[in-house]
């Protein structure tokens, strides 16, 4: 017993100090990095290409049907090859090893990070505190399969006998943002007869809005929720409830309407859901990571199983390849990088992910989430305030519409913003000539944000219009473009499941690794919890209830306004 209790000691002590706590800008790399960008940061990129022909060939790297494109970035071999070492220095290979044997990484909440498990479709397994995981993961999806097929081949029925068309998913945050996006994303696999909906806001012209598009007798609710008290989403699960039993199903009609994933059995039993409708997922699934878990069920309903399967294959791929490859050939570790020198070096604070891909309209939203809720951190993992940069603003939205609306500020604005494009050589929609076009303005911004246009090609296009040197000199200089504004070509063959779950597994690699240069934490969310705290103190003041004495003077006043605006309607 002794023994026992000694190795369990010695066991947790090792989990505690599992990552580095290496303050990054201390490194001899750091420094040599600075040094560096001294060198290089006024460089055009034009020039890099002229020095060297293989540019293209050197900075590219392919990844199954995927091609990736460094080559417009302003670095060298010579910057790679210091943030490789950059890398070492800060124990990034340690680290994902951690990661993938369920080392508690999440420090501050005491948690494994096992999303990885979750699409282990080797089935390999991987133990936790002494069980294998996998076995649970299994039947879970097993679980999934066996309902998803009901669903769709029409044996699961509502309470008048009628098959299942609409699912509603009722989450928010990591229960609602990525099956929402991998929904749109990959419309040509949807399944005809099902059609699914996601309903995140409190605001209830979310909920009122969907219920308008569904029967209470062919519709399912999926709630999702990993605590199974998120007000947003017990508000909406109630609304819902309601309605279902307003408009005619009964009480005992709620068990073929009503399903829940949750880590939290209790609270789903409470709020009347069968625990024979429960998909359970566990503690070590950050809620931004659980697109991967049981969280997923609508894809499965509203992609068929099959699918999610090859969205799983996917990011297992990837997983390998992140956690095999060295720097070199590693596209997250690559990615990671050059987030780093730009954001640390030439202090840039956003980065934009522009999909030329109309079905990927919400993967910058997606990985918003992904990469400011697990790097918008500024305390590292020694407790202490960094005194340098970390997590990226993120933004984007797919080309061309970006192109017409923000695009000017990357070329011609203040700031630098490294750009990630993301596009495919196929379409699955045929119809005119709209891929090659949607295609050359890709090739077109990426080229035009390298290259720009200097003040002699400006003056000579003006001449070449037959302007006056009059007019010329008002003009030319708003007609320059500087150039060598960077980004990222990521060209796919088609976005199909496995490609879209590697991207999804490529991007969230490159934020853990990001986050590990960065000695923060990158899987715990505090930041989300002081507004949480303060709307549900605040709930009875704005109803009237409660007096809002003790609030700030600004508060207050908004919360008088309130009150008294309420009146007059
Ligand atoms: C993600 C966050 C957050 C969370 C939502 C929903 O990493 O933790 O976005 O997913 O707040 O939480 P529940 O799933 O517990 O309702």
């Amino acid at each position: 017993m002794e023994i026992c209790i000694s190795i369990i000691v010695q066991h947790s002590l090792i989990i505690y100090s599992m990552l580095s706590k290496i303050n990054p800008t201390t490194t001899q790399t750091w420094e040599k990095l600075t040094a560096h960008y001294q060198q290089i940061k006024d460089k055009k990129l034009t020039e890099f290409f002229d020095e060297d022909p293989l540019r293209f060939e050197t900075f590219s790297q392919r990844f199954k049907n995927i091609l990736i494109d460094f080559s417009k970035n302003q670095l060298g071999k010579d910057t790679m090859e210091l943030f490789s070492r950059l890398f070492n220095e800060c124990k990034i290979s340690e680290s994902i090893e951690h990661q993938f044997t369920g080392g508690k990484i999440n420090r501050t909440e005491n948690r494994a990070v096992l999303h990885t498990a979750l699409r282990n479709i080797s089935k390999s397994p991987i133990y936790l505190e002494g069980k294998n995981v996998m076995l649970s993961i299994n039947e879970v999806w097993k679980q999934m399969e066996v309902f998803s097929n009901k669903i769709i081949n029409g044996e699961h029925k509502g309470y008048t006998g009628k098959p299942i068309s609409d699912i509603i998913n009722v989450g928010i945050g990591g229960s609602d943002l990525g099956p929402q996006m991998v929904y749109e994303a990959l419309k040509p696999y949807h399944q005809k007869r099902i059609k699914c909906h996601y309903v995140s806001n409190i605001d209830g012209a979310h909920m009122a809005e969907t219920l308008k598009k569904v029967n209470p007798e062919t519709c399912l609710f999926i709630i999702a929720s990993k605590t199974f008290t998120t007000q947003e989403t017990m508000t909406n699960a109630n609304s819902a409830r309601d309605w279902f039993l307003e408009k005619g199903g009964g009480i005992n009609d709620i068990s073929s309407h009503f399903v829940a994933v949750s880590t939290n059995s209790e609270k789903v039993v409470e709020f009347g859901i069968d625990p024979n409708n429960m998909f359970v997922f566990w503690d070590w699934v950050g809620g931004r990571y659980s697109l991967w878990s049981s969280i997923g069920l609508s894809l499965c309903c509203g992609l068929g199983f099959s699918s999610y399967w090859k969205l799983l294959e996917g990011a297992h791929e990837m997983d390998i390849h992140f956690r095999n490859e060295s720097f070199e050939n590693n596209i997250p570790l690559q990615m990671a990088a050059i987030g780093i020198w730009y954001t640390n070096f030439f202090e840039a604070e956003s980065e934009a992910i522009l999909p030329y891909d109309q079905n990927m309209h919400r993967f910058a939203a997606y990985f918003q989430q992904g990469n400011m809720e697990s790097n918008g951190k500024s305390v590292d993992r020694n407790s202490k305030k960094v005194d340098y940069s970390t997590g990226p603003i993120i933004w984007g939205e797919p080309g061309t519409n970006g192109q017409h609306a923000f695009y000017q500020l990357i070329h011609q604005g203040t700031h630098t913003i490294p750009c990630d494009f993301i596009g495919f050589v196929n379409s699955h929609y045929q119809m005119g000539d709209h891929h090659p076009k949607l295609m050359a303005n890709f090739f077109a911004q990426t080229e035009a944000l390298m290259k720009g246009k200097s003040k002699i090609e400006a003056q000579s296009e003006l001449e070449a219009m037959g302007k006056t040197s009059n007019e010329i000199k008002e003009i030319l200089d708003f007609k320059v473009f500087e150039g060598s504004k960077p980004s990222t070509s990521i060209l796919g063959e088609i976005l199909d499941e496995k490609t879209l779950g590697s991207l999804i597994a490529c991007y969230e690699h490159k934020i853990f690794a990001q986050g590990i240069v960065w000695n923060i934490y990158s899987y715990d969310q505090w930041g989300v919890e002081l507004g949480k705290a303060l709307a549900n103190e605040l709930v009875p003041m704005v109803k009237g209830k409660a007096t809002s004495k003790g609030k700030d003077a600004s508060t207050i006043g908004l919360l008088n306004a309130y009150l008294e605006l309420s009146k007059s309607r």
